[in-house]
């Protein structure tokens, strides 16, 4: 016999304290600390060397001597025309209904009277540029690439700004290319890591700082974006990929086991976990996930997710499942259930839903026009998955009558007063009715 493929099995209620915290923490950041301080000597080295450390870093991480660390647009063009025609109407297809989703989510400027003659405001201001990661390496997501900068361009960002490690050639990926061009970006830079996040946030001689950095990256790039918030905005730091999959004695025991897999191909630390209705149901996933997982493409990186992460827990209500979703957090929530309409009302903390077994997880990574850029690690329960929001920033703004200039100037008056601030006081009483 060997090793089971899946790290937990048995029921949800039995899972051990200790296997159930782990789960909840996703277990294996044991190496951040060393992480974190080596992406901090990077930052230091590009803010004070510019793009010399960013030429050192292109032959020490990337093994390729740059000539430039722009890619001038010919060369993302060209990768554009010579994308096969399936790709490029596939990808076309995914950017018009990202377009579509993404124009939906756009805010509107509000305002209102507080009180007579008082009206406060705010109105959503397009950031001035931003810079979108795009990986290398393991994975090439031209379809991430779509994620950052379609949004982008829908808010009106001035500026559109895509970086991406590069290859042996000295080029981002062809892929990435391709959509950073489709997609409409501004500008393409050979740039990977930490030493791409420290440009984009502090800027160098050929690199234009930028307002926010989005996209997914490595462990290296995630770290340097948390080491950078002193100087542009983040957007929700994204890790290892998740899934959690609720089914009910409905669901189909091979589509719960290709969900699972989906995910688990993204990445050797990947997160996937199925709550299953009934004794028989979750013996049927079990044994799915085991068979599929042996014959995986990508086996080695789906073994090692799922021997280390993977779990197909029996629930015997689905009652039981909506406190862990909630507590689980999980970038993505695929409802595999009959009731599952109703069910996403019962939903709190998931990074984005599939709601009905068909609505793949694969659908929505590529084609629905939702972001597939989304919270890991239990943080959606605090932050969004990227939108059309996060290329914006308010600006709020108040006007005052002179009627209602009077009618405030004793109460501020009386207010600055008591925190000690006099020139406040003065400030507002010099408005008072003669
Ligand atoms: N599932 C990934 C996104 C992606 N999938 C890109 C395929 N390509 C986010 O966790
Ligand atoms: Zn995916």
């Amino acid at each position: 016999m060997s090793a089971p493929v899946l790290k937990y099995q048995g029921a949800l209620s039995a899972l051990s304290s200790e296997a159930r915290r782990r789960l909840l923490e996703r277990a294996g950041n044991e190496a951040d600390a060393q992480v974190a301080t080596r992406v901090q000597a990077l930052i230091a080295r590009v803010r004070a060397e510019g793009d010399r450390a960013l030429f050192d870093f292109a032959r020490q991480f990337d093994r390729v001597e740059l000539k430039a660390l722009e890619v001038p647009r010919e060369r993302w063009d060209a990768a554009l025309e010579s994308l096969p025609s399936g790709v490029r109407g596939a990808l076309e297809r995914a950017a018009r209904n990202i377009a579509r989703a993404h124009s939906a989510q756009r805010p509107v400027p509000m305002e209102v009277e507080t009180e007579p003659g008082v009206v406060v405001g705010r109105r959503p201001d397009p950031l001035g540029r931003v810079g979108v990661y795009a990986p290398g390496g393991r994975a090439v997501y031209p379809s991430s690439v779509l994620m950052g900068v379609v949004p982008a361009k829908v808010a009106g960002v001035g500026e559109i700004l895509v970086c991406s490690p590069p290859g042996p050639d000295g080029l981002p990926s062809a892929g990435v290319l391709a959509a950073a061009a489709l997609a409409g970006a501004d500008r393409v830079f050979a740039l990977g890591g930490a030493g791409a996040v420290a440009a984009l946030a502090y800027g160098t001689q050929s690199v234009p700082r930028v307002d926010r950095i989005v996209g997914p990256g490595n462990a290296y790039v995630a770290a340097a974006k948390l080491q950078v918030v002193d100087a542009v905005a983040i957007d929700a730091p994204a890790g290892p990929s998740e899934i959690l999959v609720v089914a009910d004695s409905r669901a189909r025991a091979d589509a719960v086991a290709r969900e699972l897999l989906a995910q688990a191909e993204h990445d050797p630390e990947a997160c996937c976990v199925a709550l299953v209705l009934g004794e028989s149901l979750a013996q049927d996933v079990s044994e799915a996930v085991t068979r599929q997982a042996r014959a995986a493409k990508r086996g080695e990186i789906v073994l090692s997710a799922l021997g280390s992460r993977g779990a197909v827990l029996r629930i015997d209500s689905l009652e039981e499942a909506w406190p862990f979703v909630a507590e689980f957090a999980p970038e993505h929530l695929l409802l595999a259930t009959a009731t599952a309409s109703a069910d996403l009302a019962r939903v709190r903390n998931a990074g984005t839903v599939f709601v009905g077994q068909r609505a793949s997880v694969a659908f929505g990574d590529y084609l629905t026009g939702a972001n597939h850029v989304l919270p890991t690690a239990g943080l959606a329960r605090a932050y969004s998955g990227l939108s059309v929001l996060d290329f914006y920033r308010w600006t709020t703004w108040q006007s005052v009558t002179p009627e209602a200039a009077a009618a405030m100037a004793d109460d501020v008056g009386t207010l600055a007063d008591s925190e000690g601030l006099f020139a406040h006081a003065d400030a507002a009483r010099a408005w008072r009715l003669p």
